[in-house]
């Protein structure tokens, strides 16, 4: 669990001189209400936990799909981004999961950085495209990638990163606010809310809305993580269901029933269809555009 201190001003401040303490983020949330430190710019030392992360001489897994169309559109400057941005100077392992591995762009990886490509086969609805992936992750936590990696983030592809995604981002368990709702009151939070489904949440339940493009932690954390969802997705299907964020809503009961160690703020996976905020300082993975007439059936 975490360690956060819960943020009163007498902690944000200078008690002399009244001025704001240079890792305080006054004006935005920084601690779940079990303890787990919410990641807003500011409020780490980027060299600390780069530091600690050489230190334990960690292998850092990156997942990521590219099925269909998405593997032309977004998958280069996706790893050409990684490449500048994710977990610079740590040892790195891409694994990119595709059912045409020889038309993964071959992008030049830095040291101690390598990436690996899986095969997948491609299902036909979008829907089922995004679900396979908690399955297929877990077959893969518990093969090669559970053995090199200690610590995994999963991600979508239609992103590029845009600032320092580091250390900073690792815990046991790891989930990301979604940029379009985090200020939104609990009620209106998309949950499921089909009783039927594995992925309900009542009224009244809910810590956050996580957003499936960014999830990460231990191999172990990861394991259970997928294992859940799969199994959600599996029991929905059993009877004729589908949640209505599909993975992303059974990724949801997750974390509601399983806290999150560490919690990134909306800064780590932005829409800049939102235009700038001023809680938003520096975007460290930006959303491309979204073209679903273009793009689902
Ligand atoms: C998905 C939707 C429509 C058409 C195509 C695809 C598609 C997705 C595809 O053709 N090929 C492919 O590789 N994907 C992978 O699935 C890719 O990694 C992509 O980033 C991921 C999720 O699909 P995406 O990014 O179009 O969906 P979003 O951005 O609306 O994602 C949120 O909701 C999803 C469930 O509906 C997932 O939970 C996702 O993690 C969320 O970010
Ligand atoms: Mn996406």
């Amino acid at each position: 669990m975490g360690v956060c201190p819960s943020a009163t001003m007498s902690l944000l401040t200078d008690n002399f001189t009244g001025a704001l303490h240079p890792w305080a983020r006054p004006e935005v949330l920084t601690c779940t209400p079990w303890g787990a430190p919410i990641i807003w710019d500011g409020t780490f030392d980027p060299d600390v936990a780069k530091q600690e992360a050489t230190q334990q001489n960690l292998t850092i897994g990156l997942t990521v799909f590219a099925v269909g169309r998405y593997l032309e559109k977004y998958l280069e400057r996706f790893l050409l981004t990684a490449e500048q941005h994710f977990m610079a100077g740590q040892r790195v392992v891409y694994y990119v999961f595709t059912e045409r591995p020889g038309a993964v762009p071959r992008v030049a990886l830095g040291p101690g950085r390598r990436l690996r490509v899986e095969r997948v086969v491609r299902e036909r609805r979008w829907q089922d495209v995004s679900m396979a992936r908690m399955r297929t992750l877990h077959a893969a936590l518990g093969g090669r990638l559970g053995r090199e990696a200690h610590f995994v983030f999963c991600m979508d592809v239609d992103q590029h990163f845009s600032g320092t995604f580091g250390p900073e981002a690792l815990a046991e368990s790891v989930a990301q606010l979604h940029s379009w709702h985090y200020h939104w009151p609990r009620w209106l939070l998309p949950f499921e809310r089909d009783a039927h489904s594995a992925a309900v949440m009542a009224r009244g339940e809910g810590d956050f809305y996580y957003h499936a493009a960014v999830f990460g932690g231990s191999v172990a954390a990861l394991r259970d993580l997928t294992a859940h969802c799969a199994r959600g997705l599996a029991w929905d299907r059993a009877r004729g269901l589908e949640a209505r964020w599909h993975d992303e809503s059974h990724l949801n009961k997750f974390f509601w029933l399983h806290k999150p160690a560490k919690v990134l703020s909306p800064e780590f996976c932005w829409s800049p269809d939102l235009g700038p905020r001023a809680e938003i300082r520096r975007p460290r993975l930006l959303w491309a555009p979204k073209e679903y007439r273009l793009l689902r059936d």
